[in-house]
């Protein structure tokens, strides 16, 4: 059996049902594009990121894409104010699970025939939707993810690039609809035909530091980490198994109140180890007082009202913000009670925003 055959065969063993070979060169075809789009990439992208091939590996041959699924259904959302995780947040960090697998995939490659490897998904320096799309593994979408035949586009993407010559898998065809309704359920804009602007997207927003551009935060609803709703609305992404393993306690609607309340320990024992906990406890109650402003419900009050009197000046600038949201005398009242003078500047900026 070839060795192509081989490593799929010990893939499904391991629980990776979806995997594809493609060239290393076929990788190259991305440059051009993201030369053309440099400045308007996000931030956080690691120093070597979309380098060709032999520049990241000597004598790179092969990209060996992996998918893994992650669909759950939803169960019923909780009576008390709570928040929206995106599905790729209601289980422990897919990261962990990917480096695993590939770790796996690699060690098998080097006792089948030796050979150097370069493992990748999601943080290293390969754009792990082009690498999935060359490898066979699916098509993109309009709304730019990358989906599978069978389990829609609630898959995350890692692989490896070795010097290992193996038999490369034919280009999927598309099978996007062209149905523009993942175009209409982005509320902010940030998904047109031409891309993504990622300074608009809900998922970069619920994962910046710092504050929230202001026109931006209605726009967020309720979510606290990531974004689903140009995923969920796709056809192909309807009726898709749901994938093995349970949710992690508090997905995947958080009670906004307990976020406020949570210490570092408690969010390291739970909501901190998914795929948004890198980001921290502070980003994660900012975003929850933004949707307790969103939700204009008289219970978002008290745990705001708490939050005022709250060491961090992000998360007292944003409860500034929330409840001038408000639409209620006690709200308003509240906000009168402050000052901006002797304040820290972003609270100070919140608060002259108001009166004016
Ligand atoms: C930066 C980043 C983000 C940014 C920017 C997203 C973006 N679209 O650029 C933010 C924070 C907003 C984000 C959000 C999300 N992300 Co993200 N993100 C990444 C990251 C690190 C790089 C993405 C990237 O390549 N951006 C650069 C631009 C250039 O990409 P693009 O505009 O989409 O361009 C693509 C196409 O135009 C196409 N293309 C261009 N020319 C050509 C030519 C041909 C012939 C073809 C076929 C295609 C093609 O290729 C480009 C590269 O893929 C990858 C991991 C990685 N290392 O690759 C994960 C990744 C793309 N994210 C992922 C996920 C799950 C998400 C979210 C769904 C999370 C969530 N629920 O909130 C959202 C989805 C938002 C969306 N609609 O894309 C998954 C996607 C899985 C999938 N099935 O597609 C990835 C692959 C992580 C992983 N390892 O699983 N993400
Ligand atoms: S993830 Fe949300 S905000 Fe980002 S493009 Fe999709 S619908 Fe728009
Ligand atoms: S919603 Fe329609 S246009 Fe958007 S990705 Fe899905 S099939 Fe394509």
């Amino acid at each position: 059996m070839k060795l192509a055959s081989l490593l799929k065969e010990y893939a499904a063993e391991i629980g990776i049902d979806h995997l594809g070979i493609s060239h290393a060169a076929n990788l190259e075809a991305i440059a051009p594009f993201l030369e053309e789009r440099r400045d308007r990439l996000p931030p956080f992208l690691p120093r070597q990121w979309g380098q060709s091939p032999n520049q990241l590996l000597p004598k790179a041959r092969s990209v060996i894409a992996a998918a893994i699924p992650y669909a759950k259904s939803a169960p019923a959302p909780p009576k008390d104010l709570h928040g929206v995780l995106a599905r790729y947040a209601w289980i422990t960090d897919y990261h962990l699970v990917l480096q695993e697998k590939l770790e796996q995939l690699a060690h098998f490659l080097v006792q089948e025939k030796g050979g150097h490897f370069l493992l990748s998904a999601d943080t290293g320096p390969i754009i792990d939707r082009f690498a999935a799309y060359n490898a066979g593994l699916g098509w993109y979408g309009l709304n730019r993810s990358l989906f599978v035949p069978g389990r829609g586009s609630w898959v995350v993407l890692g692989e490896i690039l070795t010097d290992i010559e193996l038999e490369p898998d034919p280009l999927p065809a598309s099978r996007c609809l062209g149905c523009r309704r993942c175009l209409k359920a982005c509320p902010t804009g940030a998904l047109t035909p031409s891309g993504v602007d990622y300074a608009r997207c809900i998922s970069y927003l619920t994962q910046m530091k710092g504050m929230i551009p202001r026109d931006l935060r209605p726009l967020m609803g309720s979510a606290l980490g990531g974004c689903d709703l140009c995923q969920e609305v796709c056809p192909h992404n309807q009726g898709v198994p749901a994938a093995e393993g349970g949710i992690l306690p508090g997905a995947p609607y958080p009670i906004l109140a307990e976020v406020l309340a949570m210490d570092k320990e408690e969010w390291a024992a739970g909501l901190g180890k998914s795929a948004v906990g890198w980001r921290g406890l502070t980003v994660f109650q900012r975003n929850a007082i933004i949707a307790l402003g969103n939700s204009k419900h008289p219970e978002a009050i008290a745990p705001l009202a708490k939050a005022l009197d709250d060491p961090r000046p992000l998360i007292r600038a944003h409860a500034v913000w929330a409840l001038g949201q408000l639409p209620f005398p006690a709200a308003r009242r509240l906000l009168n009670s402050l000052h901006p003078e002797g304040e820290d500047p972003s609270v100070a900026a919140e608060l002259t925003a108001l009166r004016v």
